[in-house]
């Protein structure tokens, strides 16, 4: 089976590229160097690709310096609100860290647009190349907290082509597989790979 390095810190993350790419005969690895993630630079950018193009590129001259052959994937995502023009987007992670679910539900009063988008921007580096594809899964945000599956912002995100109002908290990864802008995503970079 193909290995192929995924270099992120999110376990959520990890086991949903994980499940992705298994039937493709893709065994998905966190990519560590003597057990430890490689410490890559985030620019500070408002640019979800910019943040990945860069990520992929350390990670490739990591993987390089260690002697190692492989692909190696990266993928940033945010949640990105309308009526808080795309807030948090690249600072999902350290909003939701600071302020958590019930903090960004304090953001939207009673009568505010509740329409939403997750982006994912996934970069893979194939030996050779960079592809860098990204994937939209446009939603609304809940008055509550909603389901406990899933991670980081599920349980607040309803996905519209869903159709029964269900969070992405409320569904299991193969559920929230269909509709995600993760499988979007990587269902672009499949291509690349087989
Ligand atoms: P790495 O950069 O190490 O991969 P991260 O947790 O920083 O991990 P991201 O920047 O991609 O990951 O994600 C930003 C935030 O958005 C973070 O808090 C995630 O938990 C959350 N997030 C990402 N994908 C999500 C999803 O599919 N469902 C819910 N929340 C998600």
């Amino acid at each position: 089976m193909d290995r192929l390095f995924f270099l992120t810190s999110n376990s959520g993350k990890l086991a949903e590229a994980k499940d992705f790419f298994l039937p493709l005969g893709y065994e998905v690895k966190q990519f560590l160097i003597e057990g430890e993630i490689p410490e890559v630079i985030e620019p500070q950018s408002d640019n979800l690709q910019l943040v990945a193009s860069s990520k992929i590129q350390q990670a490739a001259a990591y993987l390089e310096e260690i002697g190692e052959k492989g692909s190696i994937l990266v993928e940033d995502a945010g949640l990105f609100i309308d009526e808080l023009n795309g807030f948090p987007g690249v600072y999902s992670a350290s909003t939701l860290e600071k302020i958590g679910l019930h903090g960004i539900l304090k953001l939207l009063d009673r009568n505010a647009n509740r329409g939403a988008e997750f982006r994912a921007c996934a970069a893979l580096w194939d030996g050779n190349k960079t592809t860098l594809v990204e994937g939209i899964c446009r939603g609304i945000i809940t008055t509550e907290i909603k389901g406990s599956g899933g991670f980081g912002f599920d349980p607040i995100f309803v996905p519209l082509d869903e159709g029964t109002g269900r969070t992405f908290g409320e569904m299991n990864k193969q559920e929230k597989g269909l509709y995600s802008h993760r499988s979007k995503a990587l269902n672009l970079l499949k291509n690349e790979l087989c």
